[in-house]
């Protein structure tokens, strides 16, 4: 069995959002992981996120691989479209959706193993493409669902369960997508939701791609003192850039002068990103800072966490390919194949 069932018992006072769903409405099934997993706390953040966004769940496509992680999706939004793929292949499942209909909400959930060791090919592309999503690897830094054998994300010199210990350079998932031109990038922990759902929400807000890294640890087979991917581990080596709020576009945008660090920005849908600066020197506009940034930091043993990256000016692949707006099954047979002679015109012009 993959799943429980979760009762529909509603409570009659359970708020409702602004497209009139309670927060239930964007559970799932009751999550067979074990219990402690940090993948739980990030479906509870995906769930926070999407209710607060007012975001319609029969609007969303949810995407993952195989893994404990790419499990998840089953945990949250049950009202939404999920395709759980095969190992790895999941970024191109999901950009043939995304080309298919643009209305949707893609998000993809991923882990370690499924994005950074089988499935780095595929995760380069859909980058590198700027696929308008929200893509999402749950980090462990072990393969969790296999009984956890390093991933490509541990650390060197971070040790197994059983004391072996890792020889490989590891990637690292934020500078890649950096490196790629994603044009949102930012890292978090599945321990603070604080920090976490409002990066959830900018990345729904956001046009392009936008990547998060979440560190999650595994309580089964990563979270002894030798990890680098544990709670103790996190907990004491998070650096936090900034910590950002999202306010909707429809909202009155109030300002905060008494705060001297505080900077706005707007992204496409006019919602506008709040970054209340803990470090001075941080600038979230800057890419290769960041990239920078990044490597001074994990140099000292810090994990870099907050939104590290964003291009508010940034377009997708549809606007790169000049595709139409309409989704290709609210086409007529008469717009899909333009008919013969304008077919032999075509090939015509390129003979
Ligand atoms: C093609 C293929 N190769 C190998 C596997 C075995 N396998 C299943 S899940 C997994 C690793 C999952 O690791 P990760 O993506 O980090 O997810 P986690 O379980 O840690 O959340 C592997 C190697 C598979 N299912 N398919
Ligand atoms: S094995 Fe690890 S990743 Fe998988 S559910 Fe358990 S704690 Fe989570
Ligand atoms: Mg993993």
């Amino acid at each position: 069995m993959t799943y429980i069932a979760k009762p529909r018992l509603h409570h009659p006072s359970l708020t409702e959002n602004k497209v009139c769903y309670t927060r239930r409405d964007y559970e799932g099934k009751i999550s067979t992981l074990c219990a402690g997993c940090g993948h739980d706390s990030i479906s509870a953040a995906i769930i926070q996120a999407c209710w607060e966004m007012d975001v319609e769940p029969h609007k969303v496509a949810k995407l993952s691989g195989i893994g404990c992680s790419s499990k998840t999706p089953d945990y949250f939004l049950g009202n939404s479209h999920g395709f759980n793929t095969v190992h790895g292949r999941m970024p191109s499942v999901l950009t043939g959706a995304n080309l298919a209909n643009r209305t949707l909400l893609y998000l993809g959930v991923s882990g370690d193993g499924d994005s950074a060791s089988i499935g780095v090919g595929q995760f380069v592309h859909v980058m590198r493409r700027g696929v308008n999503m929200v893509y999402i690897v749950e980090n462990n830094g072990v393969y969790g669902l296999t009984k956890g054998q390093f991933s490509a994300t541990a650390d060197q010199g971070s040790t197994s369960k059983k004391g072996v210990v890792n020889a490989d350079s590891p990637i690292d998932m934020v500078s890649l997508a950096l490196q790629l031109g994603a044009t949102f990038v930012a890292r978090s922990f599945s321990g603070d939701k604080k920090q976490l759902v409002p990066l959830i929400k900018a990345a729904i807000a956001h046009r392009g791609a936008a990547f998060l890294d979440v560190i999650s640890p595994c309580v089964a087979f990563n979270n002894h003192p030798g990890s680098t991917k544990s709670y103790d581990y996190v907990r004491e080596h998070n650096e936090a850039v900034n910590r950002i709020d999202v306010i909707e576009k429809r909202e009155e945008i109030v300002v905060d002068f008494a705060a001297g660090e505080l900077v706005e920005v707007e992204q496409h849908d006019g919602s506008v990103l709040r970054l209340r600066k803990l470090r001075d020197d941080y600038d979230a506009h800057d890419r290769i800072a960041a990239m920078n940034y990044i490597q001074e930091h994990q140099a000292r043993g810090e994990v870099v966490t907050g939104l590290l990256y964003v291009d508010t000016e940034a377009g997708d692949l549809h606007e790169h390919l000049n595709t139409t707006d309409i989704p290709f099954n609210a086409l007529a047979a008469g717009e899909l194949c333009p008919g013969a002679a304008v077919l032999e015109k075509i090939n015509g012009s390129l003979r």
